[in-house]
């Protein structure tokens, strides 16, 4: 019996020992399924892959998790405390890294041959901590002398203007759900030096290249030196790529005329665009003329466009690519001259008057397929944002609203709640998400209803325990939680739920006190080098402070900032969520996949009508979700007029003004520090870009509508059986068999 060898394995060893032997067992057992194989291949090349921990998300592939976790009980082991042994890859920032290992994952579980690219950062994006209430960057090296990566003997010689580096493959298997597996390819450079980063810090030369080039995922690009790592990396990654991509097929035995009958590159948001020079440059090497290399090239490339957002579209001067890639410029530059002797529209050129490249432009010029990653977002691209490029190109633009893995964000993350579904419906969701609709007909139940509400007290008991180990924070179990986890962004709007946090506040000092007490969870790391995301958090973290030493509000209201939020975090609060804070301005956030996680787990949404969350809302309709705010049409009318002006909302609305002067008040200055608290203010005052006080009454309004609703125990477990039971369509199964279908042919 599979137990019994299990058990064989892990008698009288350590916890970090048994780690390794689980670990070792998973490889083995991977390498015997063996690989996906077709003819095609996809490349789903990726600055980010947002893994997440990946033994037991292994053990529930390979379909061993219950063996193996009832092996280590009868050794008096708990699996949770193997899991705690290993380390988090931090290999993203957010929702774009995370989206990338969903797919892996969906891609590997249907039965594709489809590989992601990407690169082996050795110290991540950094690790976050609170220092007296502010935000500190540390390095966070997650590598051990054994781990998931496998190191190969793949390597390439990659040409920069003014080095060359060797590069070195190392592979993680992508294990499917019951199926075969799939690789990530993340590629190193031999020399780099680890050395060269101080354990208090992420501030290291960035002008030795050989010696730095993966040690940080994005690093600090506010300055010249980090701008132009950032084209290092994106260039390292993609040549790679390319030279693997092209061995692969001449393997298969394209001649190359042939080659997009054995590739497709997926390119992740811009960051991975040099592939398309790159590669008409090698196949160029090969001898094939520049007009077939394009050809081909354009047969074989789709984007994915992931933001509107003017500064997240990446530009580079010319300059930098003529220092670092001088000679991907030969063929940009054709590229180009190709366009602009087509149309004489500049909107549509690569390079602009100033001397820019347009990374976008190149993608969807030479791509035969351009997808957002929601219906709202796309349909935003084509009427505005890229208009003039989905006139010419009517055919290429789709849309393919984001999904994310049932594997992790319901059967690991959520055991008691998949086991329940498994026992009222079968097991069939597990595979066909859609399955999952069938739980409507428990609405009438009362039984069915309490022990979905006895589950997520479980998984709010399980997270007060977690929480208080982990940070020491007490929160009451009997508390709404009031979630709002994600990267901060002004355009996420966590300083207007930091408004309303500030309204309660003020509401329960002047003796109006909630029914039930509140605990507000906010999780979020800022960009190092974003100013005003910093002060948020400050802010965020000071008014938690205001209010833990007040004994008139503490028993009511609790603020919590979670320090270090991640993927394992984000395991254990979305479970045990009450409400889904999906609060971004109308038309900003693409998609949002966090959204459709706090959805499958039974939370209610409080939105606006953004991203996926316009999906969620027809799925589960009016009844099952709370929306506010103003519409994408109206909030793209006042950036195309320049005419919001929150001072004007300040000036004419004393009671949203008092809000905003808490931030500099005595009680907040006594914990927090002048100068970021009042950048803050004067930010929201005199500025507020992303339009925080534009909804901030409807907010706070609808807000009391959801606590008090919260009361009626049987209708709100009602909303919450209705959100899982159509959280089917949000499976990144379905979203990766639609790219199959629509753009990769598999
Ligand atoms: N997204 Cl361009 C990121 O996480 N990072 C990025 O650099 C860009 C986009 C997010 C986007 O903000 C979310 O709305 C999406 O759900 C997510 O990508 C995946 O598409």
């Amino acid at each position: 019996m599979f137990k019994d060898e299990v058990k064989g394995l892990i008698k009288g060893k350590s916890k970090e020992e048994i780690y390794i032997e689980l670990l070792r067992l998973t490889k083995r057992m991977a390498e015997e399924k063996g690989n996906i194989e077709s003819k095609k291949k996809l490349y789903y090349i990726s600055a980010e892959f947002l893994i997440g921990k990946l033994l037991s998300n292994n053990l529930i592939n390979l379909g061993i998790y219950d063996d193996v976790k009832e092996a280590l009980l009868e050794e008096g082991i708990n699996i949770s405390e193997i899991e705690e042994i290993e380390n988090e890859p931090s290999l993203g920032n957010g929702g774009l890294g995370r989206l990338a290992a969903c797919f892996l994952d969906s891609i590997a579980t249907l039965g594709l041959c489809g590989d992601g690219v990407g690169l082996n950062y050795h110290d991540g994006l950094f690790k976050q901590e609170f220092r007296d209430n502010l935000q500190k960057e540390l390095p966070n090296p997650w590598i051990e002398n054994e781990s998931i990566l496998k190191k190969t003997d793949i390597s390439y010689d990659i040409n920069f203007g003014n080095c060359s580096v060797k590069s070195v493959l190392y592979e993680i298997d992508v294990i499917g759900y019951d199926n075969k597996k799939n690789t990530l390819k993340l590629f190193d450079v031999e020399s780099v030096d680890e050395s060269i980063i101080h354990d208090d810090s992420i501030d290291f030369n960035k002008e030795d290249i050989k010696k730095n080039l993966t040690l940080f995922l994005y690093p600090d690009d506010s300055d010249d030196a980090g701008r132009l790592l950032r084209i290092y990396q994106q260039y390292f990654m993609v040549s790679n790529a390319a030279h693997i991509i092209i061995d692969e097929a001449k393997a298969k035995g394209s001649n190359l005329h042939d080659f997009y009958e054995y590739a497709v590159v997926q390119i992740n948001d811009t960051h991975p665009t040099m592939v398309i020079p790159e590669l008409i440059r090698l196949l160029g090497e090969q001898g094939i003329d520049f007009d077939e290399a394009t050809d081909i090239v354009s047969k074989m490339c789709a984007y994915t466009n992931h933001t509107i957002l003017a500064e997240a579209l990446e530009k580079w001067p010319i300059a930098y690519l003529e220092q670092v890639v001088p000679m991907l410029m030969p063929i940009i530059r054709k590229l180009d001259e190709k366009i602009k002797a087509k149309y004489d529209d500049k909107r549509l050129s690569i390079i602009d008057d100033e001397g820019r490249v347009h990374m976008a432009h190149i993608d969807i010029h030479y791509c035969y397929s351009v997808n957002g990653v929601a219906a709202l977002h796309t349909d935003i691209l084509k009427k505005s944002e890229l208009k003039v490029f989905a006139d010419i190109y009517p055919d290429k633009f789709n849309n393919k609203t984001n999904g994310i893995t049932f594997r992790r964000w319901l059967l690991h993350c959520n055991h008691e709640l998949t086991d329940f579904i498994t026992e009222k419906i079968g097991d069939g969701f597990k595979k066909d998400a859609d399955e999952l609709k069938k739980l409507e007909s428990f609405l009438g139940d009362d039984e069915v209803l309490s022990r979905i509400d006895d589950i997520k007290k479980n998984k709010k008991n399980e997270f007060v325990a977690y929480i208080k180990n982990k940070e020491g924070v007490d929160i009451n179990p009997d508390s709404i939680f009031d979630v709002q986890v994600k990267r901060l962004h002004e355009y996420k709007r966590q300083q207007m739920n930091l408004l309303y946090a500030i309204y309660k506040y003020k509401q329960i000092k002047a003796g109006n006190i909630p029914k039930r007490p509140i605990t507000m969870i906010f999780g979020a790391k800022a960009a190092p080098a974003y100013t005003i995301a910093k002060d948020i958090i400050h802010a965020i973290i000071c008014l938690s402070k205001v209010i833990e030493n007040d004994p008139q509000v503490r028993d009511h209201l609790k603020v919590v900032m979670l320090e270090n939020y991640n993927v394992t975090y984000a395991e254990k609060v979305i479970p045990a969520a009450d409400i889904s804070e999906q609060i971004s301005l109308a038309s900003k956030e693409a998609s949002g996949t966090g959204n459709m996680k706090f959805m499958l787990n039974g939370a209610i949404t409080l939105g606006t009508l953004d991203g996926a969350n316009v999906e969620i809302n027809d799925f589960v309709g009016n009844d099952n979700i709370y929306i506010f705010g103003k519409k994408s049409d109206e909030i793209i009318e006042h950036y195309a007029k320049a005419d919001y002006c929150s001072e004007k909302i300040y000036d004419d609305n004393p009671e949203i003004a008092t809000l905003v002067d808490f931030l500099v008040n005595k009680e907040m200055l006594k914990v927090g520090k002048w100068d970021n608290l009042s950048r803050l203010y004067m930010e929201i005052v005199n500025k507020d870009w992303f339009m925080a006080l534009i909804d901030i009454k409807e907010y706070i309004e609808t807000k009391e509508k959801v606590y008090a609703d919260y009361e009626d125990r049987k209708s709100w477990e009602k909303k919450m059986l209705v959100n899982i039971a159509n959280a089917g369509f949000f499976s990144s199964d379905r979203t990766i068999a639609q790219y199959n279908d629509d753009i990769w042919h598999l």
